[in-house]
């Protein structure tokens, strides 16, 4: 167990969170780099990082799951998680978490992201992950890095600790003072910092700084706080101390910056991370692991492209090798088939695993995201449940090539099984599988996957709206089949009373037979062929609302059949509606979005130009400068409206809907959408 001035041992699962295109997966590669776990620094541009390897995050140059790689540094091993940034693959992120002794939050000194960095920040606060902002891109930012925890701050709950200064040549950043050391360094490119000597403006400068980060310290600590009213030097190695703990507790938050694309700054942090962050000890008393026999939590769910199934697992407790039978929290995962080395999509097979280490487990054919994996001798129970944000944007697909059908439907679960946040609805009604997701790349990237790791084409279009229809006035109509051709005749002859009924009744069926006019055995196909008929309503929609009631008839002897009478409740049906007002009916759905507070206002306009209705306007719970927006819309409205609600909210709106009442639609909209139906079904 890491304790106060001694660092944690074992190897290290560090995660690389943050907003979109903050320069993760670059500061992986020059993790690597530096730490000599590959040659030479590859570039997004250039696609040859080590993360984003697959197809899909290269040719959208940007992260679409997790990329994971380990290197050691000085004698100890870690694992990097590189998480993607953009919100639509947030889950990945959310799921791999609970298992990493801490995160690197790398972000921009930009005042649009914050809102980003923020929900990212939220997520490890809620989480209780240990955190350091490593700020990045200082070979772009001037003065302004100045301004660094004013920009910054507002989006963490914790306190933001400088550990580092900036010193500079003009207006660029061509160097870094240590507050904790009290060293400084130049920076050099591909190359690991010089120091130099620490005098003049820098000096100053650093005595401010510490300062100010000593009396940040001394919050959580009266000791310190009573030598820094004395103005006694803390020793250098309860400096330390005190950033470590309090790191450790989640009452700091520690800022570094560097450049990724020139490997600067990385040394420092993988110092910072050696000496400060939690090692698998305290994560494993973090999520409350009953140690002494193998515990593994499962942060990722691969299907390779040559078919094997692989699930990336930290090891908590105890060891797990080939041949390690593994259960979940509720039943069997599978046998340890082989343990893997992941660097990025490179694996290498590698000994049995122990506690710290992350690796993939090849073949445990039951395990999924987020299971708590122990051996065979005792289930342990979940560590962790992450569940996915519901989904906001769908699409239907469908195979290219009928005999790809089958396949689809075995490619889709893959794809769930490694993306929990995509979900899949057959629509019976309508014959489409409907993919839900986080948003417009998820779902591209989905259908790519499904073309490029299984060979299936398909073509996806915007999902079928459930509309319905109605009638708003009833009638008394007839219904006659009546067939005389050579020998067998058909006769069935009904009377039906149609009422519209109230909303949401949908449909009944009634009878006032007397004297037998029609036949007891009969009157079922009466409603069978009504039910049939009630399918296509004369606009076109399945309809609804609607009471039959059966009141008279008449029969033939010989020519009466089960047949004929369905025919023949059909027939009263398809005349009677026409003349009995019909009415599309919408589904209208209520909408919660939240979003930050200055772009309530824009959510409103946004609204009324999708024929929202608002409801209310909230401020979020526990959420400061966040307000909950309560709208009803019609489901047609809600297709693509995740697009807009992010496009005003820099990425960080959202909302969940669920159904509420259908809605009678009439004048231009409503007769576009028959118009369309109609031209559909010809
Ligand atoms: N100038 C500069 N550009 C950088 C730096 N680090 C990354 N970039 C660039 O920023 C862009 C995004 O880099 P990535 O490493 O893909 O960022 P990311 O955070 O992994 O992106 P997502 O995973 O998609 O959120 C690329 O064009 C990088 O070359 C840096 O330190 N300085
Ligand atoms: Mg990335």
């Amino acid at each position: 167990m890491a304790q106060n001035g001694t660092r944690a041992t074992g190897p290290r699962c560090i995660a690389l969170v943050g907003p979109f295109q903050s320069g993760k997966t670059t500061l992986l590669e020059a993790i690597l780099a530096r730490t000599g776990a590959i040659q030479r620094q590859g570039t997004i541009d250039a696609e040859n990082t080590v993360g984003d390897a697959s197809k899909e995050a290269r040719h959208h140059k940007m992260s679409v799951e997790i990329s994971v790689a380990s290197t050691s540094f000085m004698g100890d091993a870690y694992t990097f998680v590189d998480c993607p940034g953009s919100v639509e693959f947030v889950h990945d992120m959310r799921a791999a978490l609970p298992a990493v002794d801490a995160a690197v939050v790398v972000c921009e000194l930009d005042e649009k992201k914050v809102p980003q960095l923020q929900l990212i920040l939220r997520e490890l606060e809620n989480q209780k992950i240990p955190r350091f902002v490593f700020l990045n891109k200082v070979d772009k930012v001037d003065s302004t890095i100045h301004d660094v925890l004013r920009v910054l701050q507002p989006a963490s709950r914790s306190k933001l600790v400088l550990r580092q200064i900036p010193t500079f040549s003009g207006d660029i950043v061509t160097g870094f003072v240590d507050l904790a050391l009290e060293r400084a360094f130049v920076y050099k490119e591909h190359a690991p910092s010089e120091v130099v000597p620490l005098e003049g403006d820098a000096l100053d400068r650093e005595k401010t700084a510490r300062f100010s980060m000593l009396e940040t310290l001394a919050d959580h600590d009266d000791e310190l706080m009573e030598q820094l009213l004395e103005d006694i030097q803390p020793p250098r190695d309860k400096v330390f101390d005190d950033l470590s703990k309090e790191l450790r507790e989640g009452l700091v938050c520690p800022v570094l910056f560097g450049s990724a694309t020139r490997t600067n700054g990385v040394l420092r942090l993988m110092k910072a991370l050696r000496h400060e962050s939690p090692g698998v000890a305290d994560t494993a008393k973090r999520l409350g692991v009953k140690g002494g026999h193998p515990v593994a939590y499962v942060l990722k769910t691969i299907n390779t492209s040559h078919g094997g199934k692989m699930s990336v697992a930290r090891v908590l407790s105890g060891k797990i090798g080939d041949g390690t039978t593994l259960l979940t929290s509720d039943g069997e995962a599978g046998r340890v088939a082989a343990v893997f080395k992941l660097m990025g999509q490179q694996s290498e097979k590698r000994g049995a695993a122990e506690a710290g280490d992350t690796v993939a487990l090849g073949k445990l054919d039951h395990a999924k995201t987020g299971d708590t994996l122990s051996d065979s001798q005792q289930t342990h129970s979940p560590l962790a449940k992450v569940s996915p944000h519901a989904p906001v944007l769908s699409i239907a697909v469908a195979a290219k090539e009928r005999k790809d059908d089958v396949k689809l439907g075995q490619a889709l679960a893959k794809l769930l099984e490694e993306d929990p946040s995509i979900s899949v609805v057959h629509n019976a009604e309508a014959h489409e599988v409907v993919i839900w997701g986080q948003g417009e790349m998820q779902l591209r990237v989905a259908t790519e996957r499904l073309a490029d790791r299984f060979g299936i084409a398909t073509a996806s279009h915007k999902p079928t709206v459930g509309y319905r229809e109605t009638i708003k006035k009833g009638i008394v109509q007839r219904g006659r089949h009546k067939k005389q051709s050579g020998g067998h005749g058909q006769y069935g002859d009904v009377v039906l009373d149609i009422k519209p009924l109230p909303r949401g009744s949908g449909f009944t069926f009634s009878e006032e037979i007397k004297g037998g006019v029609v036949p007891r055995n009969y009157i079922p196909s009466v409603e069978a062929g009504v039910i049939d008929a009630l399918k296509h309503g004369p606009l076109g929609f399945p309809v609804v609302d609607v009471a039959a009631k059966l009141i008279d008839g008449s029969y033939h002897t010989v020519d009466s059949s089960d047949m004929a009478f369905q025919l023949a409740g059909r027939l009263a049906i398809h005349e009677g509606l026409p003349q009995c007002q019909p009415v599309l009916l919408e589904p209208i759905y209520q909408v919660e979005i939240v979003c930050p507070s200055e772009a309530t206002a824009k959510m409103n306009a946004l609204m009324s130009g999708r024929r929202g209705q608002i409801l209310g306007f909230d401020t979020r719970e526990g959420w400061d400068g966040w307000d909950v927006v309560r709208v009803q819309m019609p489901e047609s409205e809600i297709g693509d409206l995740i697009v807009e609600v992010r496009s005003a909210t820099a990425g960080v709106g959202s909302f969940t809907f669920k159904f509420d009442h259908m809605a009678e639609l009439m004048g231009r909209t409503a007769d576009q959408i028959v118009a369309a139906r109609k031209a559909a079904a010809a």
